[in-house]
């Protein structure tokens, strides 16, 4: 086509000139494909929007109006080499980069062969193994704080380059890791969202370790209704970023094809030299309401609409096409023409392409390559020493693991020994802190402040750079500091982590390690110092849920954490960090326990008492008075691994003592006693010779007052009495 218009003009004397000439550094063939890319992402949304009212899809939302800025991106950056956190606009971009027409048709249609989900997600949620596109999730906001984990990622491997070499024997034999010294990490979102707090977060953290991190802000002045004035004070953005620091910005018309493309490039050169991160603000608009679901004319007026339509990308381009003679107008239709067949071939093979198998929902929720619960997870602990304390044992699996995997990183708040490292290197003028628990003492100065640092004060900044570097194939072991400020993690711990894999349909995942200082009987602790609450993880599926009661344990069950390749959250007592029970020596640096293996604490016949944590210890002394006073054995199991949890165990015993009693330090009220206590009375009625039984919290928070805490919280005298009155049933 190029070459026909060239010809053309070339009787009339002038191809030269045209070839020669470039709009921001755009050649005439490139911005032929920019031309053709366009349309072909708006053919796209336009057979979707018809296929939709077929009832053929069942959701559409479109990429109208951001096709400019979105071309004008891809073109500076490199598939494959650079990383990618698109979010539900960016299908010009994904295009651009190499995602196919058929291969965005076939996640409309929830086809077994979509590459981005396997038919699990809604078209535009992108994802592609093959170019670094990270799986991208509904939630708006949280691919921002992955980001800067996955180019911390990049910086970590360029800077520690064994670290990316396979390993046997752990998660690193499914991890492949590529790098490269100057990539880029882009992630994008819209005005609306930028009213998230993850998207500060996110800009804190990439200002201030100077990330290479490409911001893409597209502002089509809507979320939905809201308007942007709304979502953003003062209505700009771009005033509102403007002072943090390392940063590049660029403020475009992102309809106007050549001014965004140069400003795209030079953010790009800004953060390849190295200088830090970018932001490109650009201005678009929303043709097509916010999705198939919206209808915008309730809450916009036709002479907005017509506003936004004379600055529609498409048009604009064409014109220039026209204007500078770069095609006629029969050019232009043969670029339409090819578009459209291409866009009705993807179509009918993608209506042709066979559903996921039914049965296939199961998959991927966990690894397909490593199952933790299987023996090879058991070893025998070889024990040298003294008995040492839980919070001694996993400071020494940490730092075990840590020699032994170049990947690990840990941080989180107060973890490194002191941030300020001249204090401890120079001067030695201070010893290090390490953990408000001390929990990781030692470990900056032993492995690096690179491996061990603090992070900023907020814990979703934890938990979503830990989601970025695990993606990666690092082995983040972050740390939140006390479960009761776990929440601002929420959305990365429930809609995040636990889901790369199967949303992604296995083509990403996410195995990291999140420890959590956990539970009560602190004396004093009082409502934000106590919580728990694991069965709200027990309940979210892809999370294996820990949960050790004694020094022993928490080394054997950390190390295989560490070395699975799921996600985990490793719940610690902070009531059994430095217990007398339970103590134990070192049992050295390969131990490990496999998850779903509950542990008979104490034998017996008369009853089973099913626990976990700091209800352990309890459960103990109330058995050790129950055969003293009564006679009565009870057996006592500590499920230690929570999900998965050990049924086999629970069913062996209740069969042979008919009784249970489910116990646990959370809630009694939809706690986690609730599925154990009904799986019983379901599968075990017949070996049962009295009720199920649970103890547990009171259904409040945990008070300051100790009488109070002692009357929420179960005790070993409350145990002792609902033990008594089991085995009187
Ligand atoms: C955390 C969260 N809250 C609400 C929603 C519902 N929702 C989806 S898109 C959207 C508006 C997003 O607006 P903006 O960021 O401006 O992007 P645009 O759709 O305009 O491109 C909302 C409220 C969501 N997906 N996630
Ligand atoms: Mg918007």
């Amino acid at each position: 086509m190029a070459s026909k218009v060239v010809q053309n003009s070339a009787r009339d004397g002038n191809a030269t000139t045209i070839l020669e000439k470039n709009w921001e550094g755009l050649t005439v063939l490139e911005l032929i494909e920019a031309y053709r890319l366009m349309l072909l992402s708006r053919r796209i949304d336009d057979r979707e929007i018809m296929l939709k009212r077929q009832q053929k899809i069942f959701f559409q939302i479109s990429g109208a109006g951001h096709e400019a800025l979105l071309i004008a991106a891809a073109m500076n950056l490199r598939p494959a080499y650079d990383w990618f956190y698109p979010y539900y606009r960016d299908r010009a971009l994904c295009l651009t980069l190499g995602v196919t027409p058929l291969e965005m048709l076939l996640q409309a249609v929830g086809a077994a062969a979509d590459p981005a989900s396997g038919g699990r997600q809604m078209p535009s949620h992108w994802g592609s193994q093959r170019l670094n596109i990270v799986t991208g999730s509904s939630p708006t906001g949280t691919q921002f704080l992955q980001a800067v984990g996955c180019a911390e990622a990049g910086r970590y491997f360029n800077h520690h380059p064994d670290a990316s070499r396979k390993a046997d024997g752990d998660y690193r034999e499914f991890k492949e890791v590529r790098h490269q010294a100057d990539e880029v990490v882009y992630v994008s979102t819209g005005d609306g969202t930028t009213s998230q707090g993850e998207f500060w977060e996110s800009l804190n953290a990439a200002s201030n370790l100077k990330l290479p991190v490409l911001y893409m802000v597209e502002d089509n002045e809507y979320a939905i209704s809201v308007p942007v004035e709304v979502n953003t004070a003062g209505g700009n953005i771009s005033r509102l970023v403007a002072g943090f620091p390392n940063f590049h910005f660029e403020e475009v018309d992102g309809c106007d094809l050549p001014t965004s493309y140069a400003a795209v490039k030079r953010a790009v050169q800004h953060i390849r030299e190295g200088k830090g991160p970018a932001l490109v603000h650009g201005h678009v608009i929303r043709p097509y309401s916010h999705s198939l679901s919206d209808d915008e004319k309730l809450y916009r007026p036709e002479s907005e609409r017509k506003k936004d339509a004379e600055r529609d990308p498409i048009t604009r381009l064409r014109a220039l096409l026209l204007q500078e003679g770069i095609l006629d107008e029969s050019g232009l239709e043969e670029i339409a023409d090819k578009v459209n067949d291409e866009v009705q071939d993807a179509a009918e093979k993608a209506l042709e392409a066979a559903f996921p198998a039914k049965s296939s929902y199961a998959n991927f929720v966990y690894s397909p390559n490593m199952d933790p619960t299987l023996p090879k997870f058991t070893t025998q602990p070889e024990a040298k020493g003294a008995d040492r304390t839980m919070a001694d044992l996993i400071n020494r699996c940490l730092s075990d693991e840590m020699k032994r995997d170049p990947r690990i990183v840990i941080f989180g708040e107060d973890v490194a020994d002191c941030s300020r490292e001249q204090y401890l290197q120079n001067s030695k003028k201070v010893k290090g802190k390490g953990g408000v628990f001390k929990l990781t003492s030692g470990l900056q100065c032993e492995y690096g402040s690179d491996r061990v640092y603090n992070s900023q004060l907020a814990e979703a900044t934890i938990v979503g750079r830990a989601v970025g570097m695990a993606t990666r194939g690092m082995k983040p072991v972050v740390e939140i500091q006390f479960f009761d400020y776990i929440w601002p993690a929420m959305h990365q711990l429930r809609n995040e982590m636990p889901l790369i894999r199967w949303r992604s349909n296995n083509a990403f995942s996410c195995p990291a390690v999140v420890r959590v200082a956990i539970g009560g009987y602190l004396t004093g602790g009082a409502i934000y110092h106590s919580q728990s609450g694991e069965s709200i993880f027990a309940h979210t599926p892809g999370m294996r849920v820990i949960f050790p009661s004694n020094a022993l344990d928490a080394a054997g069950l950390l190390r295989t954490a560490i070395r699975c390749d799921d996600p985990v959250m490793f719940l610690e007592h902070k009531r059994l960090y430095r217990e007398t029970f339970g103590r134990a020596p070192y049992p050295g640096p390969d131990y490990m326990i496999p998850f779903g293996k509950a542990k008979t604490v104490r034998p017996g016949k008369d009853m089973t008492v099913i626990t976990y944590g700091a209800t352990v210890p309890r459960a103990l002394q109330a058995a050790q008075r129950l055969e003293r006073e009564q006679g009565g054995n009870a057996e006592i199991i500590d499920l230690r691994s929570l999900s998965p949890y050990d049924w086999e165990a629970i069913a062996e015993s209740v069969s042979r003592t008919n009784r249970a009693l489910v116990l646990h330090e959370d809630m009694l009220s939809w706690g986690y006693g609730a599925e154990i206590a009904a799986r019983i009375a379901d599968e075990l009625f017949d070996q049962l010779d009295a009720p199920v039984r649970r103890l547990a919290a009171k259904d409040t928070f945990v008070a300051y007052q100790p009488e109070l805490e002692d009357v929420i919280l179960p005790q070993a005298d409350d145990i002792f009495v609902a033990m008594k009155k089991l085995s009187e049933y």
